[in-house]
């Protein structure tokens, strides 16, 4: 038994420390409680961001503001958690950008494949003029939207064969997130997707209700996926933000000084959280290598298959997503790229 926990415990994810507190006291009326809900676990990267969001909102409030964290989707999903914002009956969430893409459209501008060769380029975008005007567009409808954070580049696991190209993908059921253009991108590649809450995605890859997922590979580490799928395929498919969001009925109880300390907060949160997710990747693609996955690295030409094949989805979204919006990222980062 001792041994085994040793075992266990030595396979743990070392985070990296978290950063001290800087900024002055803010001093302003009330007590506060946050409840703060997410998707991944308590060993993910972003988890990591929420423990030092907690520690900055609480020692620069004084103790007048108490932040509590919920991971593993236990007061629900994305979607659920979102609407609880709405409701009043949950203060803060942060989920992906995909899944909330039925009450934003524009978002889905984020779901394209291949949008963001270097993760700096979507640092570009979500920091500048466009993602601020995202966050002021998701400032509605019961939410105020108040910073970005990184779920990352998504890798595809199967419990069948290795992927290769996108003819490997035939027949196999792919969960993808609940989202039209996800649905889109795993038939054109021609497997069989299947969207689903990612609350239940554990069990349906352990019960075989679905042969494969796709997640960043800290994800796909924190939430054990590694023990019900045997092979990967380092994919890179998509870049999926995390958005951070406060329920509008909390956010305007709260006086201003307190409104910017999160709005400081979350920020300081979302470059954090990207940090400890980029810092991660690697170490964890080889931990999962390590746990006896196997992991199958594309060359640049075998990624140029799943591109070519997945080109038409970008005309396919035009319409919907906005033309100029695309056309905007894509220049942004062609001239990220030529620097
Ligand atoms: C998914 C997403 C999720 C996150 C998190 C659970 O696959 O990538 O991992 O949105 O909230 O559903």
């Amino acid at each position: 038994f001792l041994g085994l926990t040793a075992l266990s415990a030595s396979a743990a994810t070392e985070m990296p420390p978290l950063p001290d507190v800087t900024g002055d006291t803010v001093k302003a009326d009330g007590d506060f409680e946050i409840k703060f809900s997410i998707g991944t676990t308590e060993s993910g990267a972003q988890y990591r961001g929420l423990e030092y969001f907690e520690k900055i909102v609480e020692q620069r409030s004084d103790g007048h503001i108490q932040v509590a964290l919920f991971p593993g989707a236990q007061l629900g999903d994305d979607r659920q958690a979102t609407s609880a914002l709405q409701a009043g009956t949950l203060e803060m969430t942060m989920p992906s950008t995909s899944p909330l893409v039925n009450m934003f459209p524009k978002f889905a501008v984020f779901d394209l494949p291949f949008l963001f060769p270097k993760p700096e380029m979507a640092d570009a975008v979500l920091d500048g003029e466009i993602g601020q005007q995202m966050l002021d567009d998701a400032s509605s409808k019961g939410l105020v939207a108040i910073g970005w954070g990184e779920n990352g580049y998504r890798q595809l696991t199967n419990s069948q064969h290795p992927v290769e190209k996108p003819a490997d993908l035939e027949g196999l059921k792919i969960r993808t997130m609940e989202n039209e253009l996800h649905l889109d991108i795993w038939r054109t590649l021609g497997a069989n997707p299947t969207p689903m809450s990612f609350a239940e995605l554990f069990t349906a890859l352990e019960q075989g209700v679905v042969d494969g997922q796709e997640n960043p590979w800290i994800t796909i580490e924190s939430s054990k996926f590694n023990e019900v799928q045997d092979y990967a395929t380092e994919t890179n498919h998509v870049y999926t933000p995390f958005i951070t969001l406060v329920s509008a009925r909390f956010w305007d109880r709260l006086p201003e000084e307190y409104q910017q300390l999160l709005r400081d907060a979350a920020t300081k949160m979302g470059d954090y959280q990207r940090h400890v997710s980029r810092t991660l990747n690697d170490q964890i693609k080889q931990d999962l290598k390590d746990s006896g996955m196997q992991i199958t690295e594309l060359t640049p030409e075998q990624v140029k298959l799943f591109q070519d094949k997945l080109e038409p989805v970008y005309q396919d979204w035009r319409d919907e997503i906005g033309g100029e919006l695309i056309d905007d990222i894509r220049a942004q980062v062609q001239q990220a790229q030529a620097q």
